[in-house]
């Protein structure tokens, strides 16, 4: 199936339409892109929750990344996200799961929030959120590190959990709290420092301007 070009609704500065926006790179998919700021005061966008992003593809619309990603994969032609093999795409949907329930918090919405995006725009800020979430990042980075060891993803082939977990670690080692702690998950640091090379990864950087940093 490839139909016609999708169309993604995100804002520029969403770690989670960097996951979108890393996929469809990855895939080689020609796509249309809509801007859409879920924070603003009234915001109506498409997604019933508020959120962003959304993807429509003809006549078919879908929310929640994981499931937009996995969509993404199977619906376009272009190098596989998904590894073969039970254990390693089960591992797959552990780090999508760990980086939603666990680490996209602490990760980006406290630490990479409350240090680098608030601060360049002149937002109010607080240290106890930093601190919080610099408390809570260690047991994510570590689970996450004992995977990259074990092999079976985040190990060299670009994955789906690849494509979800770059976004995220790339905002929050942008806080210098955030790089200085990384480089005590050796592992996940060696993983990170070859995917921030990816052509996929570099191309959907978002600078701190205009309208900041992701988030
Ligand atoms: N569960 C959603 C989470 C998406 C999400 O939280 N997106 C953020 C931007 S990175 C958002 O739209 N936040 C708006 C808000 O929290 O009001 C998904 O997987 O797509």
């Amino acid at each position: 199936m490839s139909g016609p070009a999708p169309i993604l609704t995100g804002f520029r500065q969403s770690v989670y339409t960097r996951v979108v926006r890393i996929a469809l790179a990855e895939k080689g998919v020609a796509h249309d892109y809509e801007e859409h700021d879920p924070f603003a005061p009234d915001a109506q966008g498409p997604h019933p929750f508020g959120r962003v992003p959304v993807l429509r593809h003809g006549d078919f619309r879908i929310y929640e990344t994981a499931a937009i990603t996995d969509y993404i994969d199977r619906a376009f032609d272009g190098p596989a996200l998904m590894p073969e093999g039970a254990r390693p795409a089960a591992r797959v949907a552990q780090v999508i799961g760990i980086v939603d329930a666990y680490g996209y918090w602490p990760l980006v919405r406290q630490v990479y929030s409350h240090a680098v995006y608030r601060p360049a725009l002149g937002e109010p800020c607080s240290s106890d959120i930093i601190t919080e979430g610099l408390a809570s990042a260690p047991r994510v980075l570590c689970a996450l590190d004992s995977l990259v060891e074990e092999g079976l993803v985040l190990a060299g082939g670009f994955t789906r959990a690849d494509c979800h977990l770059a976004p995220m670690i790339a905002a929050f080692s942008d806080a210098p709290q955030g790089a200085a702690m990384l480089g005590d998950f050796p592992r996940l640091a060696a993983w990170w420092a070859a995917a921030r090379e990816r052509p996929s990864v570099m191309s959907t950087q978002t600078p701190l301007s205009p309208g900041g940093p992701g988030r």
